[in-house]
């Protein structure tokens, strides 16, 4: 059950803002004791009001990045402010949430990547058994439509906006189509996201609210299928949409999930001039290029940012084939760092492990740098042949994929046979690089160049960062044994593709619901 303590009648979380309609917000016990729900009611009484849940499963094995946190899904909002009115809604997130009864709704609108994707499948297949209708959209089944459509009643291919009313009036009135496809709509009018806050105790972990100001990316790595969904060119929400948004939920700390901060210079001057009388802290994603413009960087600092994540990626510039981004050189990387401590703010550095060009050399370099510059944070990724991009077509031709169980498919696992090192050699190196990171001399030793700033969010994150390691040393061990399992011939001659999910099975009470 739900580990939030409180009483179970106790209303969870605060919604507001369903476009005008006058609603009511109670938080429910389903039947069966299964899962506390909020159910937003709309008291527009139209004909046959439909019970819709819009849930995202947790990812099985992978890091449960966001459970600490609770940040919540900006797609569960944006599809809860588009349906239209008249509808009962409830929001699920798994990843900090107990599972929803299996029961009681007439449609599931479920958010769906790839490592979760079996997880998505097992769930709806419930759903249809208790008579539900199923609906699919998000990253994975926008990429693999095929696959995805075996498993649900109609898929979304690309963005709800502009869709999903649809697809809510085809459900009720029982005529929904397999597939609905909406490439890159328009986002200059869409309604306010129906947000909902898990409740905090004494104030924790304090509310994060996502806001996306733009979409698109102008670049084009080769293991990325961002470019590919939302286009190359920039589509902004208006600036005065995103400031209502903020001031009507009162967030602690804003995090602005664009890809790049800054792409659009002239748009992001206007949000952050626009961001400033709010008062409000927020974090965002960009690249050194961002860090290293003067009048922007010192723009966004002004208007609260108090952390960036940078898309560092490699510190090897000669390790770069298939990174189209512009990326920085190591005194940039430097220089960025220095910035971002004089100015109190978190520098998080993303970093992938397995490129082609590099060789084993590469741990021990990153951690040089990671070292000199005293950097707060790191995610360290191995890379991930995801499906619907260049990366996953390049290595398949080139027999080099290890297996298609999207299930591992999650930045932490390797599923590919990488060019310099063996499979072995970069997961055990790529451990022991996490381990020297996170040992409690290196948390030390970089904890002085933090102390003018958020020393205590440093440490959380460290500490949280500690504590993922370890999960990743058990969840390796079993994949290597699963692996070892599969492999029919060694090394194995095509991508072997499996139904079976380890460790994933359902949660005893959705199960108990069927
Ligand atoms: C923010 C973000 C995060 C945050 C999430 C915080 C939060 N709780 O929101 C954090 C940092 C925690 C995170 C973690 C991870 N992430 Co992430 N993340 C993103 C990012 C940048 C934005 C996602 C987002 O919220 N966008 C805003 C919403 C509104 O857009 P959306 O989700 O795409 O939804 C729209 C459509 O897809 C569609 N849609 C979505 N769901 C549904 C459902 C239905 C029924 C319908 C009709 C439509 C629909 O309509 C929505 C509105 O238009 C994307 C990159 C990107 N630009 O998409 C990567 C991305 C989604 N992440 C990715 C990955 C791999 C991960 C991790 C596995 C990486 C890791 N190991 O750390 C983890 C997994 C976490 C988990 N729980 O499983 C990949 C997914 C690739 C894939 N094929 O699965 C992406 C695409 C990045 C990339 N470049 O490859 N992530
Ligand atoms: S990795 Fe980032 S910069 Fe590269 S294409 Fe994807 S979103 Fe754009």
């Amino acid at each position: 059950m739900r580990s939030f303590g409180a009483d179970a009648c106790t209303p969870y979380y605060k919604f507001c803002g369903l476009r005008g309609y006058r609603t009511s917000a109670s938080a429910h016990r389903l039947p069966g004791g299964l899962a506390d729900a909020v159910i937003v009611r709309n008291l527009y009484q139209g004909p046959k009001n439909m019970r819709i849940l819009l849930m995202s499963p947790r990812n099985p094995i992978g890091q449960h990045t966001s459970s600490w946190l609770r940040i919540p899904q900006l797609s569960l909002s944006v599809l809860a402010g588009l349906t239209p009115p008249g509808h009962d809604i409830t929001i699920i997130e798994e990843e900090f949430e107990s599972p929803p009864s299996t029961e009681h709704w007439d449609l599931v609108g479920m958010t769906t990547m790839t490592a979760n994707s079996a997880r998505a499948y097992r769930f709806a297949r419930r759903f249809q058994e208790c008579g539900a209708k199923v609906v699919l959209g998000g990253v994975h089944p926008s990429v693999l439509p095929d696959e995805a459509s075996k498993h649900a009643d109609a898929i979304v291919i690309g963005e709800a906006e502009g869709v999903w009313e649809q697809v809510v009036s085809d459900a009720q009135h029982n005529r929904l189509q397999q597939v609905y496809r909406n490439m890159q709509p328009d986002l200059s009018r869409s309604p306010f996201p129906v947000r909902k806050t898990p409740r905090r105790i004494f104030g924790l972990p304090p509310y994060v609210m996502p806001i996306m100001s733009t979409r698109g990316c102008a670049y084009n790595c080769e293991f990325c299928c961002v470019h590919r969904l939302y286009g190359h060119k920039a589509r902004h929400v208006p600036i005065q949409h995103i400031v209502s948004d903020i001031s009507r939920n009162e967030p602690k700390l804003i995090m602005l999930l664009d890809d790049n901060i800054g792409a659009d210079r002239a748009y992001s001057l206007a949000l952050f001039e626009a961001f400033r009388p709010l008062r409000k802290q927020w974090c965002g994603q960009a690249t050194t290029r961002f860090i290293l413009d003067e009048d922007l960087f010192t723009a966004a600092v002004r208007s609260g940012l108090r952390a960036v994540f940078i898309g560092v990626e490699t510190i090897e510039q000669e390790a770069r084939t298939g990174l189209r981004k512009s990326l920085g050189t190591m005194r940039e990387y430097d220089e960025a760092v220095r910035r971002c401590r004089a100015a109190g703010v978190l520098f998080h550095a993303s970093l992938i492990f397995g490129l082609d060009d590099q060789t084993p050399r590469v741990f021990e370099r990153t951690l040089d740098f990671l070292a000199r510059n005293s950097v707060p944070s790191i995610s360290a990724n191995i890379l991930t042949p995801y499906p619907g991009t260049q990366l996953f077509d390049r290595l398949k031709r080139e027999n080099r994929l290890l297996h298609t169980n999207w299930t591992y498919y999650d930045h932490q696992t390797v599923c590919f046979q990488p060019k310099n090192m063996s499979m072995e050699e970069l997961g055990e190196r790529h451990l022991a690089f996490c381990r020297e990171y996170l040992s409690w001399s290196s948390i030390i030793r970089r904890l002085p160049a933090q102390w003018g700033n958020m020393p205590l969010l440093y440490l959380g994150m460290n500490l949280a960062m500690r504590r993922s390691v370890t999960h990743l040393m058990n969840r390796r061990r079993d994949y290597l044994r699963w692996l070892r399992n599969q492999r029919t011939s060694e090394p194995p001659d095509t991508p072997m593709e499996t139904e079976s999910v380890p460790d994933d099975t359902l949660p005893v009470e959705a199960t108990q619901a069927v």
